[in-house]
């Protein structure tokens, strides 16, 4: 290829190479998690959250097959509104570049884009995992944690997954999971999962001081910084159980497999919620971005 594939904003350049913060963030939340307008206003309000702790925000996406660090307002509201606005993950990221495509990134694709740009902390709602079914569905997301020396800051992985299976598959593949003020896996619209975190953190000082270790040991994987929905906005348990076997009986009868199942099960979920959980996704996006970006600032 002629060029550098990664094409970093100017203001991103700038705050790379004085060694200040920044947090890089996914598209496919905008593009494919969150309904309109809702997925615009809450893009903006991320980047906001992110200055307003004095980090700068870092938003990736595939644009004209170009893989952009950093987009301006005009390029965010394609990626939120435009049509045709594919669903990028690591696998798809040679066939857009060679095909100039547009598109949002995933979890998975934005931390290959982001570590290759020289940024060390990402921040997004719930990571993808091993779904739940006979057909083995393990997001790709979960790969890439794997190989990707980066602090992911999340609520655990998406409810509408196998989280035990996710769990078991964090620890074979050596993802140390923190408890961000909490001592058990949040399960994205839900406080609590039963399952274990590695250690609990309660700052950002002590979640840095366990990432540079890991870098000092040379520990090649993601450092997932779990931390739960907000308390006032947490969806209550049985409303959640309903709505989530609901959309998974109604995506097994629509026959929704591979990249659309997300984001069908999302989408259902907020409809028969009456918006409950997009108000805990919205709200579990803006408590992780503005830890993340403290994160970032002790890091540096
Ligand atoms: N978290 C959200 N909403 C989303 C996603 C995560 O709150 O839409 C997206 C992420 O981009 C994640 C993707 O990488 O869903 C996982 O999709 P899949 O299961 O197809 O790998
Ligand atoms: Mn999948």
């Amino acid at each position: 290829m002629d060029q550098n594939p990664i094409i970093t904003s100017p203001d991103v350049a700038a705050a790379l190479a004085a060694g200040k913060p920044v947090v890089a963030l996914e598209s496919t939340v905008i593009a494919h998690g969150l309904p309109r307008p809702q997925n615009i206003e809450t893009a903006a309000r991320l980047e906001q959250i992110v200055h307003a702790e004095g980090a700068t925000p870092a938003t990736i996406a595939v644009i004209n097959g170009r893989f952009c660090v950093g987009l301006d307002r005009a390029q965010l509201d394609q990626i939120a509104t435009g049509q045709d606005i594919k669903k990028l993950s690591v696998r798809d990221l040679a066939i857009a570049r060679a095909r100039k495509w547009d598109g949002a990134t995933t979890v998975a694709s934005t931390i290959w884009v982001a570590h290759r740009a020289g940024i060390q902390v990402f921040a997004t709602g719930g990571i993808g995992g091993v779904h739940r079914g006979s057909l083995p569905d393990v997001s790709a997301d979960l790969t890439e944690l794997a190989r990707t020396p980066m602090i992911v800051v999340c609520s655990g992985a998406k409810i509408v997954l196998d989280l035990p299976a996710t769990r078991e598959w964090l620890e074979t593949n050596s993802v140390t999971v923190v408890g961000y003020g909490c001592d058990e896996m949040p399960a994205f619209y839900s406080r609590r999962s039963e399952l274990p975190v590695d250690v609990r953190c309660d700052s950002p000082e002590d979640v840095v001081r366990i990432f540079k270790t890991e870098a000092d040991l040379d520990l090649r994987s993601a450092l997932l910084v779990t931390i739960p929905v907000p308390t006032a906005d947490e969806v209550d348990s049985s409303l959640l159980q309903e709505v989530l076997d609901e959309s998974l009986v109604e995506a097994e009868r629509k026959k929704i497999v591979g990249r659309d199942l997300t984001p069908f099960l999302l989408a259902r979920m907020s409809e028969t919620s009456k918006g409950a959980t997009l108000r805990a996704n919205i709200a579990l996006l803006q408590n992780n971005v503005l830890v993340a970006a403290q994160i970032a600032m002790a890091l540096i």
